[in-house]
Formats: structure tokens, C-alpha cells, sequence
């Protein structure tokens, strides 16, 4: 492709964090902004999010192997709409990724580079926005301990893993941020503003392909 054509890529950007952090308040947020698709996982309508429902729901038992690859295959049966999406120059805003998948299975005991692997080769985002809440703090917020993660020592665990996935990313050149998600909605959204700007700036200015 020409370089304008590659100019005209869009940002693809995750937001992480802990059960109750403000995630899909903040996406749905950026994703005004920004003027981006948004997507959620688990994508929860797929033969596979069915399952994946009924397992949170705690309907459903299943080996921990088992459910950590359905989370990666919910993934990958949405990742060429992803790319197609980004190419095509819209921003999309992804409401959790692969660092989920890799700090929630970590922290029920799996092996770090086991949990990482059936996710390498998806669309890489050009920013992670860590939402950082404490488990407590989390645990106060509204509708919490329903589905099956929403215990308190195991977020904790969670929180624990997802610094270690941060280490890791940022090790392999990836860009992550952490942001206070303990401060207020507005200043929430502004923090994460101040991190998504210069991104987007950048790939306006390079222009690389994702991948
Ligand atoms: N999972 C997921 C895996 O194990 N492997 C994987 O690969 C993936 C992708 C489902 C579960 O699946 C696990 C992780 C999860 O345990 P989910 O559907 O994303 O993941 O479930 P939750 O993360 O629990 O989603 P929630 O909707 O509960 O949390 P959010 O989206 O982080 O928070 P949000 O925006 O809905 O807000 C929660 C509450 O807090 C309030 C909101 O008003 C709301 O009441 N709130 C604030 N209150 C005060 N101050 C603020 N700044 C606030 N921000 C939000
Ligand atoms: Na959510």
C-alpha cells in the first residue's frame, strides 16, 4: 500500500482491568470520542461466548484449560473484523483482550507462557489502558459477586497477575498505561484521554500497519 493509504489506519485500543474497574463505562465513553467501534470480551452472542456465558454464570463446569482456549477462540473468530475494521481507518475500542485472558487463568494456577500462547499472532493494540482499582474498592461497587471471578482474594490474584502481564508487554515493546481507576468518572475519562491522545497522534504521524 501507499503511504497515504497507510496513513489512514485507525487506533486499536484495549482497556483492562479487574472486575467492577469502570470498564465499559470508560469504553462506551472513548468510543465516542473517538468515534470507534467497540467490542467486548467475552463477545457473549457467539456459539462459543454462549459458553463462555454459562461458565461465568456458573452454569456450566469446565476444565480451566478448556475455558482459557474458548476465551482465545472468542478472540480469533472476532479478530479479522478487527482488522479489516482498523485498515479500513476506524478506530476500535476493545473492552478487555488477551490480557485477561492470560492474568485470570494465571491466577487459578495455569503457567504463564501456557496461558499466552493461543492468543500470539492476534491484532496487537497500539495502546492498553490498565483500569487500577484495588479488590477491595472493586468489590464495593455495585452488583458484584454474581458471576464466578467476583471473590475477593481471587481479584487481588488477578490484580497481582495483571502487573505482571504489564512487565511483559512492556518488555516486548507494547505500550501500556496504568490509570487510577479509583478517582472519579470525569477524571477517569480525562486520564485516559491524556494516554489515548499521543497514540493516536503517532499512528497519524507513522502510519504502520497493525499487526
Ligand atoms: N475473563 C475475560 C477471563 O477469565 N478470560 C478472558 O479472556 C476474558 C476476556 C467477564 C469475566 O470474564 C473473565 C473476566 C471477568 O471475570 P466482563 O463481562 O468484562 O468479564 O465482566 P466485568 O469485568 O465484571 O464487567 P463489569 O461490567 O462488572 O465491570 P466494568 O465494565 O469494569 O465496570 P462498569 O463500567 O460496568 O462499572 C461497574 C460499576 O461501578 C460503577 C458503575 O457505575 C457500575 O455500577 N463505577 C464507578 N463508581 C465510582 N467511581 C468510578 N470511577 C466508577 N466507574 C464505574
Ligand atoms: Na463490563
Amino acid at each position: 500500500a501507499s503511504n497515504t493509504e497507510a496513513t489512514k489506519r485507525g487506533a486499536l485500543i484495549v482497556v483492562e482491568g479487574l472486575d467492577r474497574a469502570g470498564k465499559s463505562t470508560q469504553v462506551a465513553r472513548l468510543a465516542e470520542a473517538l468515534e470507534a467501534r467497540s467490542i467486548k470480551f467475552p463477545e457473549r452472542t457467539t456459539a462459543i461466548g454462549k459458553m463462555i456465558d454459562s461458565y461465568l454464570a456458573q452454569e456450566r463446569e469446565l476444565d480451566d484449560r478448556a475455558i482459557h482456549l474458548l476465551f482465545s477462540a472468542n478472540r480469533w473468530e472476532c479478530a479479522r473484523s478487527i482488522i479489516e475494521e482498523v485498515e479500513s481507518g476506524r478506530n476500535v475500542v476493545c473492552d478487555r483482550y488477551a490480557f485477561s485472558g492470560i492474568a485470570y487463568s494465571c491466577s487459578k494456577g495455569l503457567d504463564y507462557e501456557w496461558c499466552r500462547n493461543p492468543d500470539i499472532g492476534l491484532p496487537l493494540p497500539d495502546l492498553t489502558v490498565f483500569l487500577d482499582l484495588d479488590a477491595e474498592a472493586a468489590a464495593a461497587r455495585g452488583g458484584y459477586g454474581e458471576e464466578r471471578y467476583e471473590k475477593l482474594e481471587f481479584q487481588a490474584r488477578v490484580r497481582q497477575a495483571f502487573h505482571l502481564v504489564a512487565q511483559d508487554v512492556s518488555r516486548h515493546g507494547g505500550q501500556w498505561s496504568t490509570v487510577d481507576a479509583g478517582a472519579s468518572l470525569d477524571r477517569v475519562t480525562e486520564e485516559i484521554m491524556e494516554k489515548v491522545r499521543p497514540c493516536l497522534d503517532e499512528i497519524r504521524s507513522r502510519g504502520s500497519k497493525i499487526g
